[in-house]
């Protein structure tokens, strides 16, 4: 959706809420709302609309609405939004991103018990006062406090996705309103960590105060922390609950050093400034001084050089030996997103995914692939469309009858097969042999022998790679009762690939399991498991996490050309 869209959509959307706060109901409320929802759903930027004239050809946008549009977006403000929150206690609004709590019980609230944020609404909660008033009851105040613990509880950490997305939004935003040069977002979302506590932004240019103004007037923006000449801390709303968002505005001249800073990690950036003080040198968030004369900060480069080492990319800065492996110049060169050239782990409507295989196809060639493995459920996964051995036989001719069409671009064969409570796989063998690719996985039984059923597959002759080998969900599920040191040992014996699913909530291999298999000489393969065209971005995630675990494009199949794949898919079945 394009930015102005979303920020006037909150616009409209905190009108209609200020409203009814004061009191009001009815048509002029319900005007406000539905403008925001079609502002939401409007596949077309409004800024375009507007300077053509064509925002009363909108159905649902009126010439009263058209017109507060067009004021915002030439001057930046809208009248009526002032009007209507003016004398507003700003905390009230916070209240209603509580689900369970709409306009109408914050006004009780603030009217009977003078209730003017979260933390008197916990109290009128707990001490009984709620409950009393008129409408309110034991159940409501019960559903209230759920909805408070479920937005405690998202208020944790983010998925990387949640985290990308957000602050591709922020970013745009304070560029698209002012003169900042550089906008960057730093901290544990450059280094890929799998999950992101909160966001921070740097920025540089001319004009620092307009830029941290910029910023504290972000459409989602439901608190301001805090907000100095060069720094500012706000709190969002977004879909998954409130986010914090750091931002500073840095000298150009200090830039690097500023970055290198707030990348992190504190561990990595503890670790470099013992070094430097053995060499006689400060570092901070300024550069890199000898006797208070700076001698760095301009880039990262210069300061990683100026204390002696070459440069590290972010995804290592993790003190896990990135800086002893810099001084004996034994960095790897880590993989990166233009190295994949397939995916590899990929469902369609055939299965349990949304998209169908040409549109799969299609999507693949744009992203620069030169080949996708579609590997449907097998017939035990009957939980998620999985395929019987006689359809997963005519999938396979028809995909062969699509490769013939195909101009430089070849679909793989391939299946993600369950491994049974028993230890088996669920097709038999002369139908696996018809396929390009085999991919094992448990879905089932989690905790019975977890290890000896993975080993068990990873002995088959006919598997190729295992999917998703530890079975956690970030933040939901601890993974099977399984030892991945084994399955890794059992992986390197017999040369088969393990996975680093890349779906968010996965990431499975994680980055430490993912380095120890890389060490024991296990290849890796980075897959999306996307259900939909759209997952199939979720391959970035993967290269992160692939990057953290110092794998280079060596260490990973899907960086392999076609032959080269087909052929180290064969000797493995052969050497088996
Ligand atoms: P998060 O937000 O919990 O996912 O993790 P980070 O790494 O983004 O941590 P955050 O937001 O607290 O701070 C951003 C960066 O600032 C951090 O990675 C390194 C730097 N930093 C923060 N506090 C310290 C500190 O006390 N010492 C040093 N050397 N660096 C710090
Ligand atoms: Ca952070
Ligand atoms: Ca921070
Ligand atoms: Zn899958």
């Amino acid at each position: 959706m394009a930015i102005k869209n979303q920020e006037l959509a909150r616009i409209f959307e905190r009108i209609a809420d200020a409203l009814e706060l004061k009191g009001e109901t009815g048509f002029r409320v319900l005007a406000y709302r539905k403008a925001a929802r079609v502002l939401t759903d409007l596949t077309e930027d409004v800024a375009e609309l507007d300077r053509e004239n064509r925002l009363e050809t909108v159905p649902g946008i009126g010439s009263g609405i058209a017109k507060k549009i067009h004021e915002y977006l030439a001057t930046g403000k809208m009248k009526k939004l002032e009007e209507v929150t003016a004398g507003i206690e700003p905390g009230l609004f916070a209240l209603l991103d509580i689900p369970g709590v709409g306009p109408r019980t914050v006004k009780l609230l603030n009217d009977k018990l003078r209730v003017k944020n979260i933390d008197d609404l916990k109290r009128v909660l707990m001490d009984g006062s709620a409950a009393q008033l008129p409408g309110m009851g034991k159940k409501k105040v019960e559903n209230i406090l759920k909805g408070l613990e479920q937005i405690e509880r998202a208020g944790s950490r983010m998925y990387l996705n949640e985290a990308f997305e957000l602050a591709e939004l922020i970013i745009e935003y304070i560029r698209s309103g002012s003169d900042a040069k550089e906008v960057i977002a730093a901290g544990s979302l450059r280094r890929g960590r799998e999950t992101v506590g909160d966001l921070d932004i740097l920025a540089t240019g001319s004009n620092p105060q307009q830029i941290v103004h910029r910023f504290v007037t972000f459409p989602m923006t439901r608190q301001v922390l805090s907000a100095g000449e060069t720094k500012a801390s706000i709190v969002i709303a977004s879909a998954n609950g409130l986010r914090q968002i750091d931002l500073r505005v840095v000298e150009p001249e200090t830039f690097g050093a500023a970055l290198q800073y707030f990348t992190g990690s504190k561990d990595h950036n503890v670790a470099l400034r013992t070094l430097a003080q053995k060499m006689g040198l400060k570092i901070s968030e300024y550069g890199v001084f000898r006797n208070d004369r700076r001698i760095a900060g301009k880039t990262e480069l210069e300061v990683y050089q100026a204390i002696g080492l070459p440069y590290i990319e972010p995804e290592l800065r993790e003190d896990r030996g990135e800086i002893a492996a810099a001084q004996e110049n034994r960095l790897p060169v880590l993989v990166r997103q233009e190295d994949i050239k397939s995916d590899l782990h990929i469902h369609t409507t055939a299965s349990d995914g949304s998209s169908s295989l040409i549109e799969i196809v299609r999507a693949a060639q744009q992203l620069g692939y030169t080949h996708i493995a579609i590997a449907e459920h097998s017939v035990s996964a009957g939980y998620a469309g999985g395929l019987t051995a006689d359809q997963l036989l005519s999938r396979c001719d028809e995909i062969d009858r699509l490769n013939e069409n195909l101009k430089k671009f070849r679909i793989l064969k391939s299946a993600e097969v369950d491994i049974t409570p028993d230890g088996k796989l669920d097709y038999p063998d002369s139908v696996l042999a018809r396929l390009d690719l085999v991919i094992a996985s448990i879905h089932q039984a989690f905790n019975r022998d977890a290890t000896r059923r993975v080993c068990n597959a990873i002995e088959h002759p006919l598997v190729h790679i295992i999917a998703h080998p530890s079975g956690r969900l970030i933040g939901k599920r601890p993974g099977y009762d399984i030892n991945l040191e084994k399955v890794i040992e059992c992986a390197a014996q017999n040369r088969k690939i393990l996975e680093i699913n890349s779906y968010y909530e996965r990431l499975d291999l994680n980055d430490v399991w993912a380095r120890q298999a890389k060490e024991a000489g296990v290849l890796i393969a980075v897959n999306t498991d996307a259900h939909s065209v759209s997952d199939l971005s979720w391959m970035r995630y993967g290269v992160m996490t692939a990057r953290r675990a110092w794998l280079t494009r060596n260490d990973i199949i899907n960086c392999l050309s076609l032959a080269q794949l087909m052929k180290l898919l064969a000797r493995l079945r052969q050497s088996s």
